[in-house]
């Protein structure tokens, strides 16, 4: 299986996440890549490439143009602004709030934000560009013949909406490599996200899409990240209806209970009928994670990849979280194994 990472995710290391209510090493930190390397190593996954150029089309066809503008130039206008600190939205357009964009770049940041753990630096938006060219990259190889391939993406994509970033998400990687697929031809596309958090921001995308199923399983937000959304009833709007499926699942799920909803979401992709498969892999499901509370254990990880081969689609793996960094790279390359072996 093709691999493809960009070094460019160094770029992105803020100093701090406010976590707690304090300021903490953040959990999205670069070892997770080069744990996840080490591994792919040991264990033959021997074919890892630089992406290619990214390809801003399909980016532009997903997110806002003045969001992209944005995130462009944030770090410049922070500077500009005179502060010395990393650039951390502090005010949100809450309830009764007018919901229109500050000039300022604080309250810009606060307009485009919908959690304020995740910084931007200097090298915040190349590390996501680079991070999304993997994602173009393993998408075409897959459309290209392969069967599968892997994305080691960081900065994770899967919060990122069309004009929204936090939960540590810029660029919705998974939503621009399913929009690629149809963009070549295919005609209906689905995204599996088995990361612990909800992809709310790839359902917002494709909330009212009927090209592209979203299924997600993840902490059911009356307790987890990102809490507003998430919930059962929660099945596409217009068009949409029925092409949106989450399953919201309890603090302590253990893997007999996080398998039986991964089945129930393979049946639903399978009967929508999707000719390409998206996976947001997220390993932060893990028992040790120190941010989620689900119950897999390592050995889980290989079976995740066999149900998932189960549908016999040509599949892009893409990462997303994991935060349990000595097991991420164990975790992961067997949610490959396990597919490939299936
Ligand atoms: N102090 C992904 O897994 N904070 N993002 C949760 C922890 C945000 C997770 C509270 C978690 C974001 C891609
Ligand atoms: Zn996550």
């Amino acid at each position: 299986m093709k691999v493809f990472c960009s070094d460019h995710h160094r770029l992105h290391f803020p100093s701090a996440e406010l976590a707690g209510g304090k300021f903490v090493r953040p959990f999205e930190c670069p070892e997770r890549v080069d744990i996840i390397l080490a591994r792919l190593h040991e264990r033959a996954f021997t074919d890892i490439r630089v992406p290619e150029e990214l390809e801003m089309g399909p980016i532009a066809r997903l997110h806002d143009e003045e969001y992209l503008a944005f995130l462009a130039s944030a770090w410049q206008e922070w500077q500009e602004a005179g502060f010395e600190g990393e650039l951390i939205p502090t005010t949100f357009p809450a309830r009764r709030m007018r919901r229109a964009k500050p000039d300022n770049i604080g309250g810009k940041a606060g307009y485009y934000a919908f959690a304020a753990e995740t910084a931007i630096t200097g090298g915040t938006w190349s590390a996501a560009q680079s991070s999304c060219a993997s994602a173009q990259s393993a998408q075409r190889a897959v459309a290209a013949g392969e069967s599968a391939a892997f994305a080691l993406c960081r900065p994770p994509g899967h919060h990122a909406a069309a004009d929204l970033y936090g939960g540590y998400c810029f660029l919705n990687n998974a939503a621009v490599a399913a929009q690629m697929f149809l963009d070549d031809g295919a005609r209906r596309v689905a995204v599996l996200d088995v990361d612990f958090h909800h992809g709310n921001g790839t359902q917002d995308i494709f909330y009212g899409r009927q090209d592209v199923f979203f299924a997600s399983l993840h902490g059911q937000p009356q307790d987890a990240f990102p809490y507003f959304t998430g919930f059962a009833d929660e099945t596409g709007i217009g068009e949409g209806i029925g092409a949106n499926a989450n399953f919201p699942l309890r603090p302590g799920c253990d893997f007999a209970a996080w398998s039986d909803a991964l089945a129930r979401a393979l049946r639903r992709i399978h009967t929508f009928g999707a000719e390409a498969l998206v996976v947001s892999l997220g390993v932060d499901t893990f028992k040790d994670d120190p941010i989620s509370f689900f119950c897999l254990e390592s050995a889980d990880f290989l079976k995740v990849g066999q149900q998932i081969a189960g549908l016999g689609l040509p599949t892009v793996f893409l990462m997303e979280g994991g935060y349990a960094v000595e097991a991420i790279g164990l975790n992961t390359v067997n949610v490959l194994e396990g597919f490939l072996g299936a």
